[in-house]
């Protein structure tokens, strides 16, 4: 299915239809946005999406609903994976049989991509990830990339936490940190995962224990309390995504812990990764989460971008990084350094 093509005599069955289903069962709304009268060329854009796991990811399904609309010159057929990559595998196939004008694929772990996009080159559609990357054995299975930097992200929330370790006086030798990671093989949950690692080995923090939470706050729950009936010295816990922390809080305070930065008075310290909704802000207002390392979910309009240079033939930069910050309450820490390179804090009050 090409560009989609409305001209009169559809729109007039369409109108027939419209009327003749209001008149049979009376109760049925004519859709708010009339089939305009002159012939329409609308991109279809295929976007197979991990699932609604997350506020994030919700967050990023809304992006995308809110610029591919059919004001904007666009059909977008959306799929939720459920988590599941043999789901988004069946739903590429798909997209190549309706013959789309553009596949666009948030992968929900990095590797399994090669067969299906393989497909998808044969048929000539142009591929654009987003979010999570795929780890393929030639990249020209995919047009595009734009999404996060996961590792920096976890390196400047390491930053973070040496910098409060060093002005609250804290011997970082002895800091037990447990790690919630995300889904297993996402690009988020390695960025993440080793750039706590980075910097557990560069400030010699002792990695006590590390579960998989899944990016939800029920699994979140789940392993975190495994871990406190198994540890009783832990001072931070690192959250891969807010969900996860929102799991956490419940864990730690149904155990009758207490949670805060004050490690040294037997506090746990929680920390975390997205910003997205209010709650997870709130909860940083309030010092429940420590630090959350930014990651932008607006990737809508940066896929439309890409999708609109392509159709004027220019190739953009296959891979593209979005700016993030990272936001606090703590308002001691202004500033932290990665490589050489500052990047200031936003603090929340
Ligand atoms: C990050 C994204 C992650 C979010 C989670 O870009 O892949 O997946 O951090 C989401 O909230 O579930």
């Amino acid at each position: 299915m090409k560009r989609i093509k409305l001209n009169n005599t559809i729109v007039l069955i369409l109108s027939v239809c419209i009327i003749l289903n209001l008149t049979a069962c009376g109760e049925a709304k004519v859709p708010d946005t009339q089939v305009s009268e002159e012939t329409e060329d609308l991109v279809v854009v295929g976007f197979s999406q991990v699932g609604a796991e997350s506020d994030w990811r919700k967050a990023n399904t809304q992006s995308m609903k809110d610029t591919f609309t059919r004001e904007n010159g666009y059909e977008l057929i959306l799929s939720d994976a459920q988590q599941k990559q043999s789901n988004q595998i069946t739903t590429i196939r798909t997209f190549i049989q309706r013959e789309v004008d553009y596949i666009v694929l948030a992968p929900v772990t990095e590797d399994g991509w090669d067969t299906v996009l393989s497909e998808a080159k044969e048929a000539n559609i142009p591929v654009i990830v987003v979010d999570r990357q795929v780890n393929v054995s030639d990249d020209s299975l995919f047009d595009c990339w734009v999404g996060s930097n996961f590792r920096l992200e976890g390196e400047k929330v390491g930053e973070w936490l040496h910098r409060y370790f060093v002005q609250n006086e804290i011997d970082e030798a002895g800091v037990n940190i447990v790690n919630i990671k995300g889904t297993l093989g996402a690009s988020s949950q390695i960025g993440r995962s080793g750039g706590l690692s980075i910097s557990a080995r560069k400030y010699n923090w002792n990695l006590l224990a590390e579960a998989e939470g899944e990016y939800t706050q029920a699994r979140a729950r789940e392993v975190m309390t495994n871990l406190l009936n198994k540890y009783d010295n832990i001072n931070v816990v690192y959250c891969e995504n807010d969900n996860e922390a929102f799991g956490v809080i419940e864990a730690i305070e149904s155990a009758g812990l207490k949670i805060g930065p004050d490690i040294a008075d037997g506090q746990i310290m929680i920390v975390s990764f997205d910003g997205v909704s209010e709650q997870a802000i709130e909860l940083a207002k309030e010092g429940k989460i420590s630090c959350i390392g930014e990651c932008n979910p607006l990737h809508g309009p940066r896929v439309r971008k890409i999708i609109e240079s392509l159709e004027k033939g220019v190739r953009p930069e296959k891979f593209e990084y979005v700016d993030e910050s990272i936001y606090s309450s703590i308002d001691s820490i202004r500033e932290i350094q990665v490589d050489e390179k500052a990047y200031p804090i936003t603090i929340l009050k």
